[in-house]
């Protein structure tokens, strides 16, 4: 992934993504799917993780990635804002549902998967545990991004939105959709995507990360590795395949 500098990014028109560099971050990851299907061209500008990122702090007033910035329009820092903003940008391929229904279901699963209390973030609090306990805790992303709940909560919120997924998957199968959503791709399943990279990593040729990495990120707590059903993984190996620019790059 070829990265200028924040600084530089600054005084540039056009599209600017800033992204976390070196790791495969999901949210990220599933911004660029997001303009790389919507066929966007941008210039990719590094954040670095735990970094104080001051550039990227003084441009957006916060220094977490991913971060859009169209032109001179304000900075967009959150997921909903930035797909919000691709969708605008070029409006086809659609992943955002055009009927009301559908858009309240792909926005509620989005919130689900991204957002304080779901999917990606009770996972990163279980990341943020094994590194205290293996003697390396990260304060700043710990006071970054604690939601403040218990170990017990994380893990039934874990499992509970995986096994909600799968009936999603299982009710849409039933009714002839191959998606999470209607009848085709939506955000929701780039989301679901890329956050199964932190609980069931893919192989290399997909998401070439190291193995110390690809070990931390893969779950092996028998009770989600139950609720992470094969259904899953098959859907998001389809939705990389047909969705991400492969290999991944970070
Ligand atoms: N605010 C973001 C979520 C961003 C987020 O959680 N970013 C993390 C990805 S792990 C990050 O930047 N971590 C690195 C850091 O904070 O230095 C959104 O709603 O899209």
């Amino acid at each position: 992934m070829d990265y200028i500098s924040v600084e530089d990014a600054i005084a540039l028109p056009g599209l600017r993504l800033v992204l976390t560099r070196g790791t495969p971050g999901p949210w990220g990851q599933a911004v660029k799917a997001i303009f790389h299907l919507k066929n966007i061209p941008y210039v990719a500008a590094a954040q670095e993780v735990g970094e104080p990122n001051e550039a990227l702090q003084r441009w957006t007033n916060q220094n977490s990635a991913p971060v859009a910035v169209y032109n001179d329009e304000r900075p967009r820092t959150r997921w909903n804002e930035i797909l919000l903003l691709g969708e605008r940008l070029s409006p086809e391929p659609r992943l955002i549902p055009n009927d009301s229904a559908d858009r309240a279901m792909m926005f509620g699963l989005c919130h689900e998967l991204c957002e304080e209390d779901g999917l990606g973030w009770n996972r990163r609090e279980i990341l943020f545990q094994m590194m205290a306990a293996a003697g390396a805790p990260r304060e700043v992303l710990v006071r970054k991004y604690s939601s403040g709940y218990e170990s017990a909560h994380i893990r039934q919120r874990i499992i509970d939105i995986l096994k909600m997924l799968t009936a999603r998957l299982q009710s849409q199968q039933a009714a002839g959709s191959a998606y999470l959503v209607g009848m085709t791709l939506s955000a929701a399943d780039i989301y679901w995507a890329a956050f199964s990279i932190l609980f069931a990593p893919p192989p290399p040729e997909i998401c070439p990360m190291t193995d110390g990495m690809r070990a931390f990120f893969a779950t092996n707590a028998p009770e989600i590795l139950a609720a992470l059903d094969p259904q899953l993984i098959a859907h998001r190996d389809r939705i990389f395949s047909e969705a991400f620019a492969l290999p991944m790059s970070f």
